[in-house]
């Protein structure tokens, strides 16, 4: 079934394990058989169509890298490109909930008969009760299923969350409205309101839930939707959307084998960011969207991307070694400075990267004392990359006129564009000198920080 996408794509690509730019015909191939993997995986057609389209654009003339397969590097490419469709924009912190309101804080839970909203609502209780020291109350407003406000009450008690008492005929607007009541009144953050659900879409549930959500200005409107879901994903989505307004999706049944094509069709057709996932049935199996896992079980093929991830590290690798014996022969050029740059910051920010390093507090010491931070490094790049490849080769060219021009197109001014000037033939000489002292240790050692090419031996 699936696996065979990894298949498929060899096949297409066998004899081609030339390195070079990706081609158009290679590209358009492979993508041929990623389509038809994704719709396989349940993914809506229209979202599908965006997806391939979007893909393209980034595949194409792009770097195959020695020792993966033209084929693998494709894959790679979609899969970053899932991840990316499928994360949320938020600066999410956890779940990126919006619960640091006035309180109380209405969270309502939407979605389809069974999809897990009764669970997952006491899920989340538990988890905002823990992570957050929030004080959580619940609500049942299913009065349609029998035994579903008990069902609710006996997560409560698990989970040690408090669930409002059901009073017998009292209908879904007005238990909403007695749960905020009893929220503000009794000092809760959260109150989480959990609805009833219904086989198919009707009509009269909409207005139900779109009456509540009037009557309690909910912060989030989470839709809760099984990964199971299949092509009905997108139109449960955009009318819940449309209807209620959603502001966010739980995808629950992640732990089942599922292969996630509703996650990208729901995010796809509605806009908005899928937040957490239930990934089992106990009550601590809720955790934070994570978009590389539905991606990897999307295109099922987690190690081919794992591949993909290490050729490029050798390849970097090498090109920091290159730069390396460069410097030492004095021949650093602005070029390399920003190739430098790049690499930095491809690699996250400065403080991320230290935090990843063994014994950092000093590196990280040393870049504050040299106020190195993301924004100069940033601020730098852009002033090499305002020059004329043949100013970045021969900087003495860069007279008077030429600095206010790049000083103008980078949005820096004069002095910094000879600070940079400066700093780059103080590296050049230092480099120069080093190399004919000795070595890459003693040369590390007088660099600047934020200079170092990072693969470098320390
Ligand atoms: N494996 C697994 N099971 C889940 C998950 N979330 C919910 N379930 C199970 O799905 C079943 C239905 O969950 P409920 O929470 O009752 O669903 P519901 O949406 O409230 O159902 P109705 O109120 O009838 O519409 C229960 O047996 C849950 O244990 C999940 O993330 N993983
Ligand atoms: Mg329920």
């Amino acid at each position: 079934m699936f696996e065979s996408l990894s298949d498929r794509l060899s096949g297409i690509f066998d004899g081609l394990t030339r390195r070079g730019a990706l081609k158009e015909a290679d590209v358009d191939a492979a993508l041929r058989e990623i389509r038809v993997a994704l719709l396989e995986a349940d993914v809506a057609l229209p979202v599908v169509k965006d997806f391939i389209d979007g893909v393209k654009q980034k595949a194409m003339g792009q770097e195959v890298l020695r020792s993966v397969t033209p084929g693998q590097m494709v894959v790679k490419i979609v899969h970053d490109a899932l991840v990316e469709m499928l994360s949320s924009d938020d600066p999410a912190d956890d779940a990126g909930l919006a619960i640091h309101g006035n309180p109380p804080v209405a969270i309502l839970m939407v979605g389809l008969q069974g999809s897990g909203k009764t669970t997952t609502s006491a899920k989340l209780a538990k988890r905002l009760a823990e992570r957050e020291k929030k004080k959580v109350l619940l609500a049942s407003l299913d009065v349609y299923r029998p035994a579903a406000q008990q069902q609710l009450q006996v997560l409560g008690e698990q989970t040690g969350q408090t669930v409002m008492t059901p009073i017998l005929g009292e209908q879904p607007q007005a238990i909403a409205g007695r749960a905020m009541e009893t929220g503000r009144r009794e000092g809760y953050d959260v109150v989480i309101l959990d609805t009833a659900g219904r086989l198919a879409l009707d009509q009269e549930m909409m207005t139900e839930v779109v009456n509540v959500r009037m009557a309690t200005a909910p912060a989030e409107v989470l839709l809760v939707a099984d990964a199971m879901t299949g092509q009905d994903a997108v139109t449960i989505a955009s009318e819940f959307n449309d209807r209620v307004g959603l502001t966010g999706i739980v995808l629950t049944r992640v732990d089942g084998d599922a292969r996630g094509g509703a996650a990208l069709s729901m995010r796809g057709v509605t806009g908005k960011p899928i937040k957490l996932m239930g990934i089992g049935e106990g009550m601590d199996a809720l955790d934070t969207f994570d978009a590389s896992r539905v991606a990897g079980s999307i295109l099922g093929m987690g190690d081919v991307v794992g591949l993909v991830e290490k050729a490029s590290q050798v390849v970097e690798q090498e090109e920091a070694e290159k730069i390396a014996k460069k410097m030492l022969k004095g021949q650093f050029t602005l070029e390399d400075m920003a190739g430098q740059f790049k690499q930095l910051r491809k690699m996250g920010s400065l403080d991320g990267i230290l935090g990843m390093l063994p014994g950092a507090q000093k590196a990280k010491a040393a870049f504050d004392q040299h106020n190195v931070d993301d924004k100069m490094i940033a601020r730098q790049e852009a002033i090499i990359l305002s020059m004329t490849p043949h100013e970045r080769r021969n900087p003495k060219a860069i007279n008077g006129s030429r600095r206010k021009r790049i000083a103008a197109g980078s949005g820096t001014s004069v002095p910094e564009v000879n600070r940079l000037l400066k700093q780059h033939r103080q590296m050049a000489d230092m480099m120069k000198k080093a190399g004919k002292k000795g070595g890459l240790k003693s040369l590390m050692g007088g660099m600047p920080p934020g200079m170092m090419p990072p693969g470098m031996p320390r």
